[in-house]
């Protein structure tokens, strides 16, 4: 075991905040990521919090505040199961600096995103109960882990809109893949926010209150938005740039997996693509020879409304050095960027830019080296 649980094989970015994803191989196997070989994204240390002594704080412009106990939760709320992924907003940022350097964050590849099975109560029965005030626009977590990255450095917390909030998709989660939802991924309880960037997901949250402006956490209101290109990072201030909620159509190569060697001869190409809220991936394409030729993946079915889906397809490598490129296509007719260089940003956020996968491809053909 690696730390935290994860499998031997994670690639971890950093021990102190924990930061790994899993080996894009093990990422692609199952359409449920394990546990161990879940992606793990910490901005401070992570906190052992008693679960019997844990208590959830819901108040703000609520008719009546309340206090609830782990016990409290389960037992006045219903259980809801929901499958879904998780996808960093930092999610395959090493595109972006090969395209130009961003100092200070972690060259996540495409593991920064996993699927699971949470069960938990639903924020929005929460809210119910509490009854929120007509004014109420957003839905504040804050956690008890205090991060040094943050401005003054302060415990990390985050916001949603309140319409997301009530959304059914949306939960208090004590359980991840049938288990009790563990130390490193939020233990007790942690939000899961269904196709919004990992960082609205809070783990180990102990207080939600409503609001009616977003939260001014720093991870709110500085980090988790899009600059503009030729802005500095280190001076941005409170309310630049673009605020992440929702992510946008996304996709990646999980196998053969980047800067891989592989044999000539026949391959299954495979990977994972993602759509943005409310929308569903209806294709993904896939080439060979660097986007002249593209010919269409096989994709899971369609049957899990806040999941990846993952696609595969079969192909022939020639000797020499391939470039595979993935493209994935939603209902509304829209498809990915093909250039991380028109989406970089200084925090390097959001790159949905194609996949690309480049091979250098052995002479001996697949199973005779
Ligand atoms: N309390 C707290 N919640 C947090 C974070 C954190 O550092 N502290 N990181 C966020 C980010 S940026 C992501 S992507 C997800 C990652 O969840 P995971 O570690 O369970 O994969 O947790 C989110 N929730
Ligand atoms: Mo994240």
């Amino acid at each position: 075991m690696s730390h935290w649980g994860k499998r031997d094989d994670t690639i971890v970015h950093e021990i102190e905040p924990f930061n790994a994803e899993p080996a894009p191989d093990a990422l692609g196997e199952t359409r449920l990521t394990p546990t161990d070989a879940f992606y793990s994204r910490n901005h401070g240390p992570i906190p052992e919090v008693d679960p019997a002594a844990w208590r959830l704080q819901v108040d703000g412009a609520v008719r009546h505040p309340v206090q609830l106990s782990l016990d409290d939760l389960r037992t006045q709320f219903q259980t809801h199961h929901v499958t879904a992924t998780l996808q960093c907003a930092g999610n395959r940022r090493v595109g972006f600096i090969e395209v130009a350097d961003i100092p200070g964050e972690d060259p996540w590849r495409g593991g920064a995103i996993g699927t699971a099975t949470w069960a938990g109560a639903r924020l929005r029965d929460v809210i119910a109960a509490v009854g929120a005030a007509e004014q109420v626009t957003d839905v504040a977590f804050q956690a008890p882990d205090v991060s040094r990255i943050a401005s003054p450095p302060q415990a990390y917390g985050s916001s949603i809109p309140i319409s997301k909030a009530r959304q059914p998709e949306v939960l208090l989660a004590w359980e991840m893949n049938g288990e009790p939802l563990n130390r490193v991924h939020g233990a007790p309880v942690r939000v899961v926010v269904p196709s919004y960037i990992g960082a609205r997901s809070v783990k180990w949250i102990d207080r939600i209150s409503l609001q009616d402006e977003p939260s001014a956490n720093y991870f709110q209101a500085t980090a988790y938005r899009i600059l503009a290109p030729g802005a500095d990072a280190g001076a941005a201030g409170s309310g630049d740039g673009i605020s992440l909620g929702p992510w946008s159509l996304n996709s990646e190569i999980l196998s053969p997996a980047d800067g891989a060697t592989v044999h000539s001869g026949r391959h299954v190409v495979s990977g994972y693509a993602v759509a943005a809220e409310h929308r569903r991936v209806v294709r993904v394409e896939v080439s060979t020879d660097a986007g002249q030729g593209w010919a269409d993946a096989e994709l899971e079915p369609d049957d899990q409304p806040w999941t990846w889906r993952r696609w595969r397809l079969d192909v022939e490598l020639e000797p020499g050095s391939a470039t595979l490129l993935a493209r994935a296509w939603d209902d509304s007719g829209a498809q990915q960027p093909s250039d991380p260089a028109a989406l970089w940003n200084p925090k390097g956020y959001a790159n949905t830019s194609w996949a690309r996968a480049r091979l250098d491809v052995g002479s001996a053909p697949t199973g005779l080296a």
